[in-house]
């Protein structure tokens, strides 16, 4: 009887059934859900809607939302080749060859990645990214690559969202299938904070592949041509991807007394990495530290210098970066990393839609239909407001980045931190700290990890009143946070020019510090015999199957997937809930539509909220298609 309404409705009658007419009738597709999956959802809603969600601080109550104009598309059209098919056409080592000598500059759209790890603490849900990924590779099939996978976005998924990381790859393949998926890697580190052993790494990058990655983007957190060569080999190896090999920019090449890290260091390693074998040469700016003149200069030198295509990344932190893509493209850059307008700017990548409009009726103009781009920038635009506890409230760009050199995901993130400390007064005595620890570490590449390490070390001299000569003079006597310790060691490998000697001594008291590869140390793990004992553990619930994915999520994040595996145990997938109500529960009256698979939804009404019994018992009243459901909260408050 279910079927009633679809068999009576006359699109249905007439035989003219598309993919559209389900999107168009949503309400006609309403089903009963099994009743433990509705269950868990509305307990989901019920705790939010008493306790909160513990991961947002702090709710405006007067904040009214705005729907997001979804950009039109055709949804029965095919899609348009793109990248992605040219790739499998011509394999990487063509592609490479064919990116090379396309006239027009390329770009990659990092919105799903790192724009809102910069902006928004990664928070950036899959529910917002599958409502426009559709649309966005049948309206843009000429963008070069989407970034939408890596770096933070993997841990914050399973830590803070509820979701399954994989999960999010594999839908976002489905739905963007012409364009290059992009993710971000930490060679030997992967996507966490320390080094895993060698053949986690390779089954984590070739399960990447197989689940939807095309292009790497490997970096070293210290420049170590240790760590990014084995992880580049994975690439060429396990997959038919491309590997785009880094080298990450710090300091100026411009200045003269920068001895260390100028433009023939700079070559030599991207030498290095062309030798060993990447597709790609990445250039990742991630504090924003190229500066205009400095990139011609760059990238002149590697554009002669190499012959593989070149890929500049950089964030916005100082306002000036814009003028970098400039010069950068003058001097034959090959691709570009942008965020669309409504998530740019800032700690994130300079905008798209305006550098598009800077390239109009130059020679290497792109193709890219910008009054479509500009529908797109304005729908992330009102769904950034979705996400407000989580801006960071900086509010102007900084040219004090220049100075201390925080890359733009921390430097957004060290403000809430700072906070949370009862340092918020002393977040410009914190960042200038951190300037001074990287020139007591002996000018080091910050980038994750190895910069998490500095905020760490500058954070804590600033909340124990310490100066950088209180290190030096009586560091003996100082127990350092442990991320220095290890890093002191040699866990995240070797910076350019070493250790200074005597601050090593200080910090190790006695440890002997390494040399060699930190994976070294690692042992290989016995894939065939942990993943017995991975599915002995969690194969157990038919709510959530478990797969080779999963086994990996857990070898880099055992007790962050034990948390949300229960989790989901409990309250089942909440991908599809839509953001207010994950974030901020429901109002009385409220109604949403959770489509739990496709085409089975279910109308959520939330009718009222009780009072606290003597048990601090709440019982929350709810509709679900129709029917009456309560559940029962434990005010937490
Ligand atoms: C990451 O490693 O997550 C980064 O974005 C580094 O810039
Ligand atoms: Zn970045």
């Amino acid at each position: 009887p279910f079927l009633d309404n679809i068999l009576k409705h006359d699109t249905f009658r007439q035989g003219k059934v598309t993919v559209n007419f389900i999107k168009s009738n949503p309400d006609l597709f309403i089903f009963k859900a099994p009743r433990n999956r509705a269950t868990k959802l509305i307990t989901y809603l019920g705790d939010v809607i008493v306790n909160g969600n513990a991961d947002v601080k702090k709710v405006d109550r007067s904040k009214t939302f705005i729907k997001p104009k979804v950009p039109k598309f055709d949804a029965d059209a095919p899609y348009t080749e793109g990248t992605k098919d040219l790739l499998t056409k011509l394999g990487p080592e063509k592609f490479s060859q064919w990116l090379m000598n396309e006239k027009k500059v390329h770009f990659t759209d990092t919105t799903m990645r790192d724009a809102h790890q910069s902006l928004l603490a990664t928070r950036m849900r899959t529910y917002d990214m599958m409502k426009v990924a559709e649309g966005y590779a049948k309206n843009h099939p000429d963008i070069f690559s989407m970034e939408v996978w890596g770096g933070a976005t993997f841990d914050v998924c399973l830590r803070f969202l509820q979701e399954n990381p994989w999960e999010r790859l594999r839908m976002l393949r489905k739905a963007m299938p012409n364009l290059l998926l992009q993710m971000l890697i930490r060679g030997s580190n992967g996507v966490g904070y320390k080094a895993y052993s060698d053949n986690v790494i390779g089954e984590f990058v070739e399960q990447s592949w197989e689940n939807g990655v095309d292009v790497f983007r490997i970096f070293d957190s210290l420049n170590w041509m240790k760590s990014l060569g084995p992880c580049i080999e994975h690439v060429r190896t396990r997959t038919g991807g491309l590997a785009e090999g880094s080298i990450c920019y710090t300091n100026d090449i411009l200045n003269p007394e920068n001895t260390k890290y100028n433009l023939k260091y700079y070559v030599n390693l991207a030498k290095e990495i062309e030798n060993s074998g990447a597709h790609i040469l990445g250039v990742k700016d991630m504090a924003g530290l190229l500066k205009p003149y400095a990139a011609y200069e760059l990238i002149s030198a590697l554009k002669s210098e190499l012959n593989i295509p070149i890929h500049l990344h950089t964030h916005d932190t100082s306002s000036i970066q814009s003028a970098t893509y400039l010069k950068a493209i003058e001097a034959g850059v090959d691709v570009v990393d942008v965020a669309l307008g409504g998530l740019s700017g800032l700690t994130a990548q300079p905008n798209f839609n305006s550098i598009v409009e800077m390239m109009k009726f130059q020679d290497r103009a792109s193709t890219i239909n910008i009054d479509s781009l500009n529908e797109y920038s304005n729908y992330w635009e009102t769904v950034r407001e979705y996400y407000y506890p989580f801006e960071s409230g900086l509010k102007a760009g900084s040219g004090d980045v220049f100075k201390h050199e925080i890359p733009g995901g921390q430097y957004s993130n060290l403000k809430p931190q700072a906070r949370a400390l009862g340092l918020e007064d002393r977040f410009h005595e914190i960042t200038k700290m951190y300037g001074e620890v990287n020139t007591l570490f002996g000018d080091i590449v910050k980038v994750t990890p190895s910069s998490k390490v500095v905020g760490d070390m500058a954070q804590y001299l600033v909340s124990n009143n310490l100066t950088i000569q209180d290190v030096k003079e009586r560091g003996d006597t100082i127990s350092f946070p442990q991320s220095v310790v290890d890093l002191f060691k040699g866990e995240l490998g070797q910076p350019v020019g070493g250790f200074p000697v005597a601050l090593q001594k200080l910090i190790l008291k006695g440890q002997e510090p390494y040399t060699d590869r930190p994976n070294a140390h690692i042992p290989p793990l016995d894939i065939d015999k942990e993943y017995k004992a991975f599915k002995k553990i969690f194969e157990h619930d038919l709510s959530r199957t478990i797969d080779y994915t999963d086994f990996l999520s857990y070898q880099l994040y055992p007790k962050v997937f034990t948390d949300a595996f229960n989790q989901h145990l409990k309250y089942d997938n909440l991908m599809n809930l839509p953001t207010k109500n994950f974030f901020y529960g429901m109002e009385i009256g409220e109604e949403t539509i959770v489509e739990l698979d496709k085409g089975k939804t279910l109308l959520i009404t939330l009718d009222s909220i009780g009072k606290a019994n003597e048990d601090g018992i709440v019982t929350v009243y709810f509709k679900v298609n129709g029917q009456g459901r309560s559940v029962e909260i434990k005010d937490t408050s």
